[in-house]
């Protein structure tokens, strides 16, 4: 048999069993549960040592993203995409342009769906325990990524995969209080904070907070959100900069909130990275190109390639085995000269 006539029994077959199962009311065990939506697109054909085509049912993710507000965001989309592709599971990708009710929605739609695990970045921190439980009670196990939740039961999530947002502030804040050690009149630091009760926003500022205090010049005179966008971040920078004179240093959550900064910086007849200090978080390519430049001083670096980190947790918690409730990702730090030397490796 020609292989396409194969392939065409295989799912004819595939269909008769299905209407069996179906007719027979088998509720059966969770890999049987959502058959009624069995389609030849969600089995994988792999051939037994005799060569003949098996399908095997392929394991389904529903991944809930916060949007495509910057650079990170981007790149980690294409990890999730690229390494879901690669590990022969199916991704039912939903965007949930920044807001919560979409992200629930998704979620909502992803347990009627019966998929196998839903996987997803909560926007901001609090306001999921309804949504998780539903998901809990349906039996489908939920992994965090890049982003965590703020809920006093951790049941409703199997694992949390992403950086340390604390972490980053501090690094953020340590270069600062190093590089102003012999300051000896008040450092001026404008803020631009990311989504609004996000957990990066959230914890970036903490860690930066609770480092910069060893120095008491160093002081935050100004801090609002740009939504981790440039278009806000430099929207709000015009607004630093028209409200105050004498800005040192401005220490962006994201590298798009800093380019857009720079611009307004530059359109304002100042040189960013001289005039004022930038910092900022993620190490995204444009990022790193206006490191390069020395625009940006100094970038803590936020991995967003958590793809192939998810589908093995997806893949783990689909065959019952253990998996860490916290998988924290490996970054670094970068100066220009480091942005510089390393921007022709970066692989976003
Ligand atoms: O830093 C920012 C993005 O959650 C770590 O979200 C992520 C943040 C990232 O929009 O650029």
């Amino acid at each position: 048999m020609k292989p396409n006539q194969m392939r065409t029994l295989g799912v004819i077959l595939s269909a008769v069993l299905l209407m069996l199962t179906v007719a027979c009311g088998s509720s059966g065990s969770k890999k049987q549960e959502p058959a009624g939506e069995s389609t030849p697109a969600s089995t994988t054909e792999t051939k037994t040592e005799e060569g003949d085509a098996v399908s095997e049912p392929k394991i389904v993710l529903g991944f809930a993203q916060v949007g495509a507000e910057s650079g990170w965001r981007t790149a980690n989309t294409k990890s999730i995409q690229d390494s879901a592709k690669e590990a022969g599971i199916e991704l039912k990708f939903s965007d949930a342009q920044q807001k919560q009710e979409n992200q629930i929605k998704a979620i909502r739609s992803f347990i009627q769906q019966k998929v196998d695990v839903i996987a997803f970045s909560p926007v901001v921190e609090s306001g999921w325990d309804t949504v998780l439980k539903e998901a809990k009670d349906a039996g489908i196990p939920v992994i965090l990524t890049d982003r965590s939740v703020d809920t006093a039961d951790t049941s409703l999530y199997q694992s949390f995969i992403g950086s340390d947002f604390v972490e980053e502030g501090r690094s953020a804040g340590k270069w600062l209080v190093d590089t102003f050690k012999d300051a000896t009149e008040q450092v001026n630091i404008v803020e631009l904070e990311g989504t609004t009760g996000s957990a990066p926003a959230n914890d970036r500022k903490a860690g930066f907070n609770e480092i910069i205090v060893q120095n008491p010049n160093l002081k935050v005179i100004a801090s609002q959100t740009g939504d981790f966008t440039r278009a806000k971040g430099k929207e709000v920078m015009q607004s630093f900069l028209k409200a105050h004179k004498d800005i040192d240093v401005l220490y962006a959550h994201n590298d798009d909130m800093a380019l857009g900064a720079i611009q307004a910086i530059e359109a304002a007849g100042l040189v960013p990275g001289k005039d004022i200090i930038i910092i900022s978080v993620d190490g995204v390519h444009d990022g790193f190109v206006a490191a390069s430049e020395g625009k940006i001083n100094f970038i803590v670096e936020c991995n967003p390639l958590l793809g192939p980190q998810l589908m093995q947790a997806v893949r783990d918690i689909y065959e019952g085995k253990e998996v860490p409730k916290r998988i924290v990702t490996k970054e670094g730090v970068f100066t220009s000269e480091d942005a510089k030397r390393e921007l022709p490796n970066r692989q976003y």
